[in-house]
């Protein structure tokens, strides 16, 4: 293994239940149905994606001028709680993973679908650790689509198959798949479909 691609909602930081807050308060104010079970579908999307599943789900038809409106406001009220978190949304092994990978001589890099990856990196005080960092405003295409993973093989100048991508959504194991490069899927159960191995968080992953 020559490079490690750190998904990071859900992988590396507690982002999803701000996603999800973002969402409802949306949803609500739309008068439209979103639940726990829906959100489970947005993980790993893009922002735009997850609106056109929150809409096709309820069954609706909205223009796009109302379409990029929502979009904006689901991100404002998103960044009102990203702005406050700090180094406590950090998942378990995840600071300690990044550190050791590069004592290890192991590039590390980000492949994230978010577009406000980098704000988060910041805001957990996490962003020095990574040699690249591949985010939604990087890719024209989204998760399954592999654009993210191999972009960022691509910077670290590393043959596909000696990346290994952590992720916690089937959309990114999917495109690792598709990369050609190893997978471990971050889970608390085995719903994750072809990864190499799956582990509850990075504490669990031995380097060695
Ligand atoms: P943003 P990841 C993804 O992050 C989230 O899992 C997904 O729920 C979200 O819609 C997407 O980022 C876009 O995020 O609205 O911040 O651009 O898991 O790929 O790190
Ligand atoms: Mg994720």
């Amino acid at each position: 293994m020559k490079a490690f691609i750190f998904d990071l909602d859900g992988v590396l930081v507690d982002t999803a239940k701000y996603h999800y807050l973002a969402w409802k308060e949306v949803a609500d104010s739309l008068n439209l149905n979103f639940n726990e079970s829906m959100n489970e579908k947005l993980k790993g999307v893009s922002r735009d994606k997850s609106l056109k599943i929150i809409i096709e789900e309820n069954g609706r038809d909205l223009s796009e001028f109302d379409l990029s409106n929502i979009l904006k406001i689901k991100n404002e009220i998103y960044l009102s709680y990203i702005n406050k978190i700090d180094r406590n949304e950090l998942l378990p092994g995840a600071e300690s993973l990044l550190k050791k990978s590069k004592e290890n001589g192991i590039f590390v890099c980000l492949g994230s679908a978010s577009k406000n990856a980098k704000l988060i990196l910041h805001k957990t005080k996490i962003y020095n650790l990574f040699d690249c960092i591949i985010d939604g405003n990087d890719v024209s295409n989204a998760k399954p689509n592999p654009e993210v993973f191999i972009k960022s093989s691509q910077i670290l100048g590393i043959e596909h198959n000696l990346c290994t991508v952590f992720e916690d959504s089937q959309a990114g194991i999917d495109a690792a798949i598709t990369a050609g490069m190893n997978t471990v899927g971050i889970g608390e159960n085995n719903a994750l479909k072809g990864a190499n191995i799956i582990i509850k968080n990075l504490a669990e992953f031995n380097i060695n």
